[in-house]
């Protein structure tokens, strides 16, 4: 392979695609967030896992600091955390499964470089993810449409730059595409979720040219 694929994986609420509120995420959507997991993990039993591959998810410092205690580092992916005050591309000494870098570009770089990597995920926040759609090391988008069942008002203090202008340079791919994508362990529903007075979908992207 000439190299990994590097994935922004994002849930928004549509049509202003807010992603975030007071530094959290505005939702609490059980069964998307299991998709998540499932999706950075990769599946259990292909023969990259045997081999001893995993994925790598990049995430701002910010959004390292979001995740519960007890989930973090997110388990069976390295975790790679970004920050301008980090030193180049650094392993914790304490635990295998954390990495500091300095910059979004290194971190891909250097990632791309470890046989013992597979996919490459960014998961946020919105300073990271608005820089990630600009860079051309990033190749796709797993973007989850969230919509607010009638019409409620969700506060939102953060947004994704991916609106109408940006969305020219990515083509949205087929279900079936999404599915060979994530894979056979991944449950990817035909129809639209219902969970807490949100519906959404799984959608991916592909830079176009
Ligand atoms: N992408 C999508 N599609 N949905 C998200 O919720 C999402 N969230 C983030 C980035 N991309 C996303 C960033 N926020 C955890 C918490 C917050 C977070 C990302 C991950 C977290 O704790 N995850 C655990 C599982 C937690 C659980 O089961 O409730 C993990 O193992 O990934």
């Amino acid at each position: 392979r000439l190299s990994h694929d590097v994935v922004v994986v994002v849930a928004a609420l549509l049509p202003e695609l807010g992603i975030g509120y007071q530094g959290r995420l505005p939702w609490r959507l059980r069964r998307e967030m299991k998709y998540f997991v499932d999706v950075t993990t990769g599946s259990r039993n292909t023969s990259a896992l045997a081999l001893g591959s995993r994925n790598a998810v990049i995430m701002g410092r910010r959004t390292w600091e979001s995740i519960p205690l007890r989930f973090r580092p997110l388990k069976n992916r390295l975790n790679v955390v970004l920050s301008r005050l980090f030193d180049d591309f650094l392993l914790n000494s304490e635990n295998e499964n954390i990495v500091y870098s300095n910059g979004l570009d290194n971190a891909i770089e250097r990632l791309q470089q470890l046989e013992s990597i597979n996919r490459i995920f960014i998961i946020g926040g919105a300073e990271v993810y608005n820089l990630a759609l600009k860079n051309e090391k990033v190749n796709r988008v797993l973007l989850t449409e969230i919509n607010s069942i009638g019409g409620l008002d969700h506060k939102m203090d953060t947004f994704l730059d991916f609106g109408a202008e940006e969305q020219k340079k990515w083509e949205k791919k087929s279900t079936q595409e999404l599915r060979d994508f994530v894979g056979e362990n991944v449950d990817v529903a035909a129809e639209d979720i219902e969970e807490n007075g949100f519906r959404y979908r799984y959608t991916l992207w592909h830079k176009k040219q």
